[in-house]
């Protein structure tokens, strides 16, 4: 393959764009080599500037869950452009995106609209904050909840004990008010709770983890943290960012039975587009102002161009249920059969092939992982045309627009790599 433009437009990008990408980890730092530029995207398809063709296995990190480019969006981006892009006023196109995301996860009474799980998440928080009145929160170790400065968090020296920064930037302060514990770890979690009862506003937690690679809940540990938040007066808040509409309808609240207290949604609610949620119930939510004493605000929250985009990928996939069938039989098709010395966790259509023969069950297991190999095997993927996530600690997704020759193709390529 030939990449001469992807190297020559890098090295224009890393002029005026902090590594050339707008997203780090679109750079390719994990898995060397040049980031490929992309022209085009059609159905399950990416094509670069060089005129390479790739089968996508990332959609965009989660929101194409049809595909590039699928007719129901264009068609309703086509009809809105005729009334407009952004007002900074209400319009009925939000109130019905609104209700269309309570009728989907029905835990969401009351719903307010972003324009990235980001600010999703970090809104989530600061409600939980100001309702129950407390300052300290419990995330998970290898879980991403967007660059909010408080959760950009890792462990503390011990066990439950008070999070450090993990980016510059992040006062320790900041960082203080996060109890970062391992994923999948009850107990840990009890252990915070005992060590500063009545202060932690909320858990947040990924519901299946994709961002330190796919790893699934362990069984109990959901039911678990939700009697411990209720016995603790603590809300339980679901990041569905990736998982919202991906895992079904309803997502992974929906898929596992637990009901949280308040749920973050982004990517797939947007068809592409930026928009994002958070809510819970109308309790809670009727604190965040103009109703309560909550601030979150954003000038382009609920615009109509990206409204109309979600919705049409919502109504899509209510009406269509066999979208949830095909991807998650098109994932179990490529899943089946791994090569010696992988292990594959995988809920529905996300999943991650670590290169680990041990399984992967939270951060310090996905790190046993062999990301040099990784590496390797992405570049080999790469340049037989199948484009995965350019890291081991991120999940693939699977959509609709692909086909059983595309993961026919992209088994044996993959198969290939360990028998070369
Ligand atoms: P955004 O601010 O990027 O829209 O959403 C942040 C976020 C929140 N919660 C979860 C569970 C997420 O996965 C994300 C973002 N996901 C990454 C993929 N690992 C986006 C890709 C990127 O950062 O470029």
């Amino acid at each position: 393959m030939n990449f001469d433009r992807s190297v020559a437009l890098i090295e224009r990008a890393r002029k005026t764009i902090p590594g050339g990408v707008n997203s780090p980890v679109r750079a390719f730092r994990s898995v060397g080599g040049t980031p490929i530029f992309i022209a085009k995207g059609e159905g399950p398809r990416l094509i670069d500037e060089d005129g390479n063709s790739y089968l996508d296995y990332i959609g965009s990190w989660g929101p194409l869950i049809l595909g590039h480019r699928p007719a129901c969006v264009i068609e309703a981006l086509r009809e809105v452009l005729e009334i407009g892009t952004s007002f900074g006023a209400p319009t009925e196109r939000e109130v019905l995106l609104a209700e269309a995301v309570r009728d989907a996860f029905p835990s969401m009474e009351m719903v307010r609209l972003v324009n990235s799980g980001t600010e999703a998440a970090m809104s989530a928080l600061r409600v939980a904050r100001g309702f129950t009145g407390r300052d300290l929160a419990i995330k998970f170790e290898g879980c991403y909840h967007g660059h909010v400065d408080s959760l950009l968090v890792k462990a503390g020296s011990g066990l439950a004990t008070l999070g450090l920064s993990d980016s510059a930037g992040v006062p320790a302060a900041f960082a203080a008010t996060t109890i970062s514990v391992p994923y999948n770890d009850l107990a840990a979690v009890e252990a915070a709770f005992h060590r500063h009862p009545g202060q932690i506003a909320c858990i947040m937690l990924e519901v299946v983890a994709g961002n330190m690679g796919c790893v699934p809940p362990a069984p109990g540990f959901l039911a678990g943290l939700r009697e411990l938040c209720t016995r603790n007066g603590t809300l339980l808040i679901f990041d569905e960012v990736m998982t919202g509409f991906r895992l079904a309808y309803g997502g992974a609240q929906e898929l596992y039975g637990i009901k949280p207290d308040m749920t973050a949604l982004g990517k797939i609610i947007g068809g592409g587009l930026p928009i994002a949620a958070y809510g819970g119930s109308t309790e809670v939510m009727m604190h965040v102002a103009p109703e309560g004493p909550i601030y979150q605000a954003g000038t382009l929250s609920g615009n109509p161009l990206a409204v109309s985009a979600g919705l049409a990928m919502l109504r899509y996939l209510k009406a269509h249920p066999e979208v949830y069938t095909k991807i998650e039989a098109l994932s179990a098709r490529l899943c089946a059969n791994p090569p010696a010395g992988i292990t594959v966790n995988r809920v529905g259509s996300m999943f991650t092939w670590f290169f680990t023969t041990e399984p992967v069950t939270d951060y310090a297991s996905a790190k046993k992982s062999d990301a040099k190999r990784f590496g390797q095997f992405f570049h080999w993927m790469l340049e037989r045309g199948v484009y995965l996530a350019p890291s081991q600690f991120e999940a693939a997704f699977m959509s609709a627009a692909h086909t059983e020759a595309d993961i026919d193709y992209t088994a044996e390529q993959a198969h290939a790599f360990f028998v070369q």
